[in-house]
């Protein structure tokens, strides 16, 4: 246990986040549907939202991006450089999150997850969530340093795999969260502590997504590194490609950030040509996933074949399928299909404008960030649990149906928002009912996206209830090693996509190219401002 408690610490409080968030998403789906529940009032609707939106999305999945860091940084380069450091980092980013938390279950922060002003919450939501991504800077420090010394000693040695996927990460999160930083050191903070009176919520909004796709790779990458090296060796079978793993993560570095005004296709002040620029590039980054897909169906099909498989097909059945990991993977990897299919369309102006803010959005992200990534990091912590600790997984039954179960009701749940997003219904609503007739048409679809919340609810329970049975008293063993996909051909030698500080450096250049002219001009009109609103 002891070498990896940092790395534990970090997995518990994720899983605590998911817990709580959970309960929230459950009655957020009742009360769309119009289901009366005790206490249903519509600031507590808001106050759920934001509190399921910034512990889903914020904490739950960077608390656990930091645990994989720690794990793979111990297994991979047998250190972490700077334990006391790490454990500081861990702290504050426990601190900034309670601090967060409080604001918004006390009402006084009911903004959502992506805080647009002129919505305005209390200083201490922004100060907390500083202090969160401070610890998360951390930590990418200490990966950082934990690599370079072992680099020392393996000079001209290509970084393992999975080292190379985080550190690849790492850069991706600090050229997301500059933007972030701008906009709330910049602006949020001083202008919630009464310093301005006025905010200017185009600019904002331009730094929130130059922060929020990135972010997206964040969470996805590290759900890459899994696929990858962790996912071949449970199915069975040979990694199909280093090289091509490797050259599709620096190209995540490359495209990540220069991606932000797909989220803003309706935002005035941003010039057409520069939304055109960054869809160029937002249908760009689907290659590298579509290689990620390849390489890791490929890294199956061996698995399926060395146990013996011939057919066209039939290696699909020889995978073990019974096993949590790699279920949650294999569903986790079906959804993103479907994903990409969604993303796709949102990124083309035109039909961007059919289905901006309406449910359709919820829809999108439940089955990407809510399934992809976060079934992905279910099934990985079935598979870190034993090693972390050092205890046998217990209720293992209940481990095994939970995948499934998530993925039935997160297919009632996802594609009946899709379809009633198509249909008008607006994302963020109270209740779908609250437009009389016209609701009609998507009552019966929001009650059923209430019985998928309810699966879904289900299984989150299932899972965390396997998590903790097995954190308190599961059968002490011997910790399992981490044993990392072998690739077919191993690489030995350092290549062009080793090159990490190179291609940071090009990404840093692509950032200034994709935003410095917009934002330039934006900041060269006459700016008026808008005077704060605070929802309840
Ligand atoms: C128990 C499973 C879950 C249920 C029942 C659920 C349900 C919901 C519902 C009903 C909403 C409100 C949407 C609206 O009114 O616009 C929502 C929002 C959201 N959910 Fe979930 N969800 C679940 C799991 C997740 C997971 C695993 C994640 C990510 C890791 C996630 C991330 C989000 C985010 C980011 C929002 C947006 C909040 C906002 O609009 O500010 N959810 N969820
Ligand atoms: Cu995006």
């Amino acid at each position: 246990m002891s070498r990896h408690r940092l790395a534990a610490a970090n997995i518990g409080v994720a899983v605590a986040a998911f817990a709580v968030a959970s309960a929230m998403g459950v009655l957020q789906a009742m009360s769309i549907a119009d289901i009366e529940f005790p206490y249903r009032t519509e600031p507590l609707y808001y106050l759920a939202v934001t509190a399921h939106g910034v512990l889903m999305a914020l904490v739950f999945t960077t608390f656990f991006i930091m645990g994989l860091g720690y794990a793979l940084s111990e297994a991979c380069l047998d250190r972490i450089t700077g334990r006391r450091t790490a454990w500081f980092a861990f702290w504050l980013a426990l601190v900034g999150t309670v601090l967060t938390a409080q604001t918004i279950l006390r009402g006084q922060s009911s903004v959502l997850y992506t805080f647009y002003p002129p919505l305005q919450a209390h200083p201490i939501f922004y100060i907390g969530a500083t202090l969160l991504i401070v610890g998360s800077w951390i930590w990418g420090g200490v990966v950082i340093a934990s690599f370079r010394s072992w680099r020392r000693e393996h000079p001209g040695v290509p970084a393992p795999l999975a080292i190379h996927g985080m550190l690849v990460t790492i850069v991706v999160w600090y050229l997301a969260t500059a933007g972030l930083a701008a906009e709330v050191v910049g602006m949020l903070i001083p202008w919630s502590l009464g310093w301005f009176e006025t905010i200017d919520p185009v600019v904002a909004r331009t730094y929130f997504w130059w922060f929020g796709h990135p972010l997206v790779y964040f969470w996805l990458l590290p759900a890459y590194v899994l696929w990858y090296t962790v996912l071949p060796t449970v199915a069975g079978g040979r990694l199909f490609s280093d090289p091509l793993a490797r050259m599709a993560f620096i190209l995540f570095v490359l495209l990540s950030t220069p991606v932000g005004f797909h989220h803003q296709f309706a935002d005035p002040g941003i010039s057409a040509s520069w939304k055109f620029a960054h869809t160029i590039s937002t249908y760009a980054i689907l290659y590298p996933s579509f290689v990620t897909a390849f390489t890791v169906i490929a890294s199956l099909e061996i698995a399926g074949r060395m146990k013996g498989a011939t057919g066209l097909f039939n290696w699909i059945g020889r995978l073990p399928w019974s096993d949590p990991f790699f279920a949650s993977v294999a569903l986790a990897m079906i959804s993103f299909t479907f994903g990409g299919f969604g993303g796709a369309i949102n990124a083309a102006f035109a039909m961007n404008t059919m289905v901006h803010n309406t449910a359709w959005i919820m829809g999108h992200f439940h089955i990407t960030l809510g399934t992809t990534v976060a079934l992905s990091f279910m099934g990985a912590t079935y598979w870190l649990l034993p090693r972390l600790l050092g205890r046998e997984l217990r209720l293992p039954a209940l481990a095994r149906i939970q995948p499934y179960l998530w993925f039935v009701g997160m297919a009632l749940f996802s594609i009946s928002y899709h379809v009633a997003g198509l249909r008008g219904m607006p994302r963020r609503v109270y209740s779908g009912a609250l437009n009389g007739a016209y609701g009609a048409e998507w009552a019966g679809l929001a009650d059923i996206a209430a019985i998928g919340g309810t699966i879904l609810f289900v299984s989150a329970l299932a899972f965390v209830t396997v998590v903790a049975v097995t954190w308190i008293s599961g059968r002490r063993i011997e910790a399992p090693a981490f044993e990392l996909a072998v690739p077919l051909r191993p690489v030995t030698t350092m290549g062009l996509w080793d090159r990490l500080g190179l291609w940071t450096i090009v990404a840093i250049l692509l950032v200034a190219l994709a935003y410095a002219y917009p934002l330039l001009s934006l900041l060269s009109h006459e700016r008026f401002g808008s005077p704060p609103y605070q929802p309840f």
